[in-house]
């Protein structure tokens, strides 16, 4: 199983006695809240409601023709936004600045004697990210079963037949490969997300937070976890801040970036796009066999060679709404 496979990392219990180690939590020092964003993009930064519009146009005196551009303005940049952010069954992600990593000590952390193995997710640091959508939910077998069709590229190998297993349309597809993940994004005119677009997306307004809901633990309304029978219908617990399924469980997700372990001391801080090489690809987000905490925080870097075909292991897809700079990754881009 893939927690068996990459986790051999978890935090040690406080013992009696032992001082337990809270985590920091709270928002960090320039906290900016986020526009609220609807699903699906129904309402985005730089929209207004037709109330808010009318209200303001009746304010509007004749002859006053300068407030009268700033309001048509003011109009059309609404529409745009609202045009550019829609389309079914993703959600827009809009641009903006988080603080990325782990802002919290595990109990172990501190220990001199038992020196932290993996401090990859620090040090915390603002990171910009130009806006995008992304898929609301995991990549269903469903929606891979068209696209193989339509490409003749191969199938997930527990599929029988080539046939989806029966009842399992609306499941993450699970088996796939970064190959096969980053083909299916590009047959759709989208790619796989970076580990910052996808923490970005992950977070929303759980900045410092070790999940998109806070610092408590799932429960069975918020994540699929902690199970052995296997991935469920994706969007069958609550969205996230912004309309997001199951970011958190469910299926691992691949994202574009290669894994280093020290990436967060050297990354840029405007849409940081990964090293230039690797030899893993970073997953993020835990799975159904997945146990609280670690793998299914914001903030946890699991990683995979690209090869790897898991149970535990899906992928969704975004698509950037600003022209990204060109990088070593240029040929993700649809
Ligand atoms: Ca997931």
């Amino acid at each position: 199983m893939h927690a068996v496979a990459f986790g051999s990392y978890r935090p040690r219990p406080a013992r009696r006695g032992e001082e337990r180690i809270e985590p920091l939590g709270g928002s960090p020092p320039h906290h900016q809240p986020l526009s609220r964003v609807g699903e699906r993009g129904a309402d985005v930064p730089g929209a207004f409601s037709h109330r808010e519009l009318r209200q303001f146009g009746k304010s509007l005196l004749p002859g006053r023709v300068q407030t009268a551009v700033l309001f048509l303005q003011l109009l059309l940049g609404s529409l745009c936004a609202s045009l550019v952010a829609y389309e079914r069954g993703m959600v827009f992600i809009p641009g903006g600045e988080f603080s990325r990593g782990r802002s919290y000590d595990w109990p172990d952390t501190r220990l001199a004697w038992y020196p932290n193995p993996l401090k990859d997710d620090t040090p915390v640091r603002k990171v910009y990210v130009n806006p995008f959508s992304m898929d609301e939910a995991e990549v269903t077998n469903e929606r891979y079963a068209v696209f193989a069709k339509a490409t003749h590229h191969k199938v997930p190998y527990h599929w029988l037949k080539g046939e989806i297993p029966k009842g399992q349309e609306k499941r993450p597809v699970v088996n796939v490969s970064w190959d096969d993940a980053v083909g299916f994004c590009r047959w759709e005119g989208k790619r796989l997300p970076t580990e910052a677009e996808w923490e970005r997306a992950s977070r929303g307004l759980a900045e410092g937070r070790m999940y998109s809901w806070g610092d408590d633990n799932p429960t069975a309304k918020l994540a699929v976890y902690g199970l052995d029978t296997g991935a469920a219908d994706v969007c069958s617990k609550e969205r996230n801040y912004f309309g997001l399924c199951d970011m958190i469980g469910n299926a691992w997700e691949w994202t574009a970036d290669w894994y280093d372990r020290k990436y967060y001391e050297v990354s840029p801080d405007r849409d940081p796009p990964g090293p230039a090489q690797g030899i893993y690809r970073v997953l993020r987000g835990g799975s159904w066999f997945d146990q609280p905490p670690l793998f299914l925080t914001c903030s946890y870097r699991s990683w995979a060679r690209p090869a790897e075909r898991s149970p535990t292991i899906g992928f969704r897809c975004v698509r950037p709404i600003a022209q990204r700079r060109p990088d070593h990754r240029a040929s993700l881009l649809p």
